[in-house]
């Protein structure tokens, strides 16, 4: 029974150590005990990786302990749990954020230094975990590290993927993609699970039958695959609390197939059934195009399907009817990506569970809560019918099944619109004949949420208007966070420190409105100097860095301006080297003494372009044959310095943000539904030089228009201003277009496409309309740069305004009026 195996368990765990001390003595022994018999190298022989692997396992232990005790305790209070389904998880490295979040860092440092090792440089012996590709990614492993410090009782689900966005090489200037093969190094961080596996169908027929008179379903499947566990324990900050990444890996069935083995052919049966894992190989490099990729699909269908399958036995262990499935698991689905696990928890409800349609369907409709992530129907996911039909038949029934249904009470409801009802159909017709599915998850989720105030009115007044009518009490939005713990604590101890100086208290790491204390020190010359000491600090790093990677040197007098996400055409990198042009345009053409009162600048910029993006690519090859001229011209010297930061990644980032002193976010308005990379700089106390998109009008609002330089459309004129005509394109502009077309910068065939593109009737970003009031904000920026005290200042109450983008806040905001879940917390 129950009862003996614990009582039988309490007298064993008197045979272990008890839980694993930390006192660095302890520490030390534990990793040379890992030295020896986990990596089994001599612990009288071992180098910094082997190093930084023994480490990782020593804290793994300890990651492990509080995330057994941490289930034993859900179990035991058996809450209301959330599951947060995301085809992509952005983590970085884990080392330096788990030893922060468990409290140890301090004593492994010390443990390390009396074995001869330094901390931050075995830290650099990790690669970053990729498993996304931007913004929606990153905002995925914050939102993880916030809802493990609240308590929250969750499991995230994903896959793991073996290969993870692709490393980005540049040769002359050009990008190249290089597979990330993550593993090659092992992954201390993961527990695999062989044990948690589960089958996982596809392709096949679906038959009618029917016994005593009831008719249903059956789906005899084609192929089957299993997904097996790998576990991800993520720890929260000042908490006991560890909860669980599950990532879903792909493994050839065990159910063999007799007949191709008994005819022989041996060999070719097993690189067949192999094909099965590569389901789970590759992250997809694109967010624009999945469309149609048959891949693809089966990728989502796995991961939902695993994820379903053991979502739906982890409840049956304790419940035997679903009467309370909806009061004991939420799911949040992170953009569409995973929005076949709406179908597929109505199929097993009805096929395997036998419930019928109506019981099914109410506790799908209170289980499901939505976010997208995205402005532009464009970018919206449909699936073709066809694939949909051969892949998946029996989802594709249920599918038109919700339709119909949903069909109809519309035309209840708002009569013959064919219009209308013909824009909200989950079906839509055309050449292919596909399924949408945000109309799909919106129909079928009881809250609908957007990333920021500018995104949820996007979404009530143009994207989803049809369906905001419908039922406006599902709309909400939760504006986007970062977690401080990984943004400052461990990108940035020496902010840390100070700040926990001056507020007097480290309680700021989990209550973030408590920076808002740096306001009244703003002016204060003291704190001024130091905070100045701690910037020139994480200049000299990021300049070390710039130098190692592209072998250009800065001077650390220049402001360091950058921009690093992913390229994107609306995200305007384009506009900010068209900028830097000008910049030189006009250094060059001054006298000596005017350029002795140029602002000397080191323009940065990183990203990586989706591999089949040629506009993005092309813009990443002007930056560099940009660099190349400026940077090798005398008269401009330290004056102006550009550089393209190779492989832009987490850990890169976390060495970039913090010894910047200006941040660009320069999306055309109506464009960004968020971004969340201005909120890191945000906090590491960066100015921002931006528009008035997306999540940055609340951060206008936190810190005062006064202490940012604002780019373009006011922020009281409407967000949808984007649609009026464009003021006039300034000589200017003209100017910095006409010398790349005219082959100053050389490779003049190549960037003609991207000058065309900027012509009056074909400028769609706008970047013509905007580039006087860019250049106005870049002038106020170096005029307010010469005055320290009053950078210094703004900088501070940067960082005091940053409160109210802690990831913290969104999670809390969702908990409550969009799941419904409570902090469950482990006592320690
Ligand atoms: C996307 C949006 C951002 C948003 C982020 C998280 C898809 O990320 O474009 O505006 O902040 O999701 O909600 P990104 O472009 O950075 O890859």
């Amino acid at each position: 029974s129950l009862g003996e195996r614990r009582a039988k368990a309490e007298k064993m765990f008197g045979l272990m150590d008890g839980f694993l001390k930390n006192d660095p003595m302890s520490l030390q022994k534990d990793i040379l005990d890992h030295v020896e018999y986990t990596v089994a190298r001599s612990r009288f022989n071992f180098d910094d990786f082997e190093a930084f692997q023994a480490l990782s396992h020593s804290v793994r232990d300890r990651l492990i302990e509080r995330w057994h005790d941490t289930h034993q305790h859900f179990k035991k209070q058996d809450p209301k749990r959330l599951y947060f389904l995301s085809l992509e998880f952005l983590m970085g490295r884990s080392l330096s954020n788990s030893v922060i979040n468990l409290g140890i860092r301090d004593e492994y440092a010390e443990a390390l230094s009396q074995l001869g090792f330094e901390y931050e440089v075995l830290a650099e012996q990790e690669g970053d975990a990729a498993l996304g590709n931007g913004g929606l990614a990153r905002l995925s492993a914050c939102q993880m590290d916030s809802l493990a410090t609240l308590d929250y009782p969750v499991w995230g689900y994903g896959l793991r993927y073996q290969y993870g966005l692709f490393r980005q090489v540049i040769v002359d200037g050009y990008q190249h993609e290089q597979p990330d093969y993550w593993l090659n190094f092992g992954n201390p961080w993961e527990i695999e699970r062989i044990q948690v596996s589960y089958s996982v169908k596809f392709y096949g027929m679906v038959e009618e039958k029917a016994s005593n008179g009831v008719k249903y379903k059956v789906w005899t499947p084609g192929e089957t695959v299993e997904a097996v566990a790998y576990d991800n324990p993520i720890p929260g900050y000042g908490t006991r609390n560890a909860i669980n990444l599950r990532l879903w890996a792909a493994k050839p069935s065990g159910q063999y197939d007799l007949e191709s083995y008994n005819t022989g052919d041996y060999i070719n049966a097993i690189v067949n059934r192999q094909k099965a894992e590569t389901i789970s190989y590759v992250l997809y490099p694109d967010d624009r195009s999945y469309q149609g990729k048959e891949l693809r699909l089966k990728q989502q269908y796995f991961f939902v399907s695993a994820s379903v399958q053991d979502i739906i036995r982890r409840f049956k262990d304790v419940h035997d009817n679903f009467d309370e499935f909806p009061d004991k698991v939420a799911f949040q689905i992170n953009d569409t990506h995973p929005s076949l696990a709406i179908v597929e928890v109505l199929r097993v409800l009805i096929d395997e569970e036998c419930l019928d349609w109506g019981k099914a369907w109410e506790i799908v409709c209170r289980a499901f809560s939505f976010t997208t992530h995205t402005v532009n129907t464009e970018g919206l996911e449909k699936i073709p019918v066809d694939l949909l039909g051969s892949l998946l038949p029996r989802h594709l029934q249920i599918m038109y099944d919700i339709n119909h249904r949903f069909m109809e009470d519309l035309k209840r409801k708002i009569g013959q619109d064919y219009s209308r009802l013909e824009r909200m159909s989950i079906v839509e017709e055309g050449i292919v004949k596909s399924i949408r599915m945000a109309n799909l998850s919106i129909i079928c989720s009881h809250t609908v949420n957007g990333v920021s105030r500018v995104h949820f009115e996007l979404l009530k007044t143009r994207l989803f208007k049809d369906f905001y009518d419908l039922w406006p009490q599902k709309f909400q939005y939760k504006t986007n966070g970062v977690t401080q713990r990984r943004w400052i604590v461990v990108s940035n101890p020496g902010l840390c420190s100070l700040i926990s100086k001056w507020l007097g208290t480290e309680a700021w790491i989990r209550n973030v409105d408590l920076l808002a204390g740096l306001r009244e020190h703003a002016s204060n010359p003291v704190l001024q100097q130091e905070w100045r000491m701690t910037k020139t600090i994480n200049k000299m790093r990021l300049a070390d860095y710039i130098e190692t990677s592209t072998g250009v040197k800065v001077s650390l007098d220049a402001m360091f301006d950058v921009q690093v996400k992913r390229i994107h055409e609306y995200k305007r990198q384009l506009l900010n080297i068209l900028g830097i042009i000008y910049r030189y345009d006009c250094i060059k053409n001054m006298n000596k003494s005017d350029r002795k009162k140029v602002v000397p600048r080191v323009c940065i910029i990183g990203g990586k372009a989706a591999p089949g993006y040629e506009v993005a690519k092309k813009i990443i090859k002007l930056c560099h044959a940009v660099a190349d001229k400026v940077n090798n011209d005398d008269d401009v010297g330290d004056l102006l310095k550009v550089v393209f930061i190779p492989d832009y990644n987490v850990s890169v980032a976390e060495l970039v943000i913090p010894g910047s002193d200006l941040s660009q976010h320069i999306s055309t308005v109506g464009h960004e539904a968020s971004g969340t990379g201005s909120m890191k700089f945000l906090m590491n106390g960066c100015l921002l030089l931006a528009t008035a998109d997306g999540s940055t009008v609340e951060i206008i609002e936190e810190i005062g228009v006064e202490n940012m330089f604002l780019v373009g459309t006011k922020l009281h004129e409407d967000p949808q201003s984007g649609d009026k005509p464009a003021p006039g394109v300034s000589i200017q502009f003209i100017r910095v277009v006409s010398m790349v077309r005219n082959g100053y910068f050389g490779f003049k065939e190549y960037f003609n496409s991207l000058c065309d593109s900027l012509e009056d009737d074909k400028d769609f970003y706008k970047l013509g309309a905007d580039f006087s009031s860019y250049l106005e904000a870049q002038a106020m920026a170096d005029r307010v740069f010469v005055n320290k005290e009053k950078w210094t200042c703004m900088s501070i109450l940067s960082t005091a305004g940053s409160g109210k983008f802690s990831s913290d806040r969104t999670i809390e905001e969702y908990a409550k009026h969009a799941w419904g879940i409570e902090p469950c917390k482990c006592p320690f």
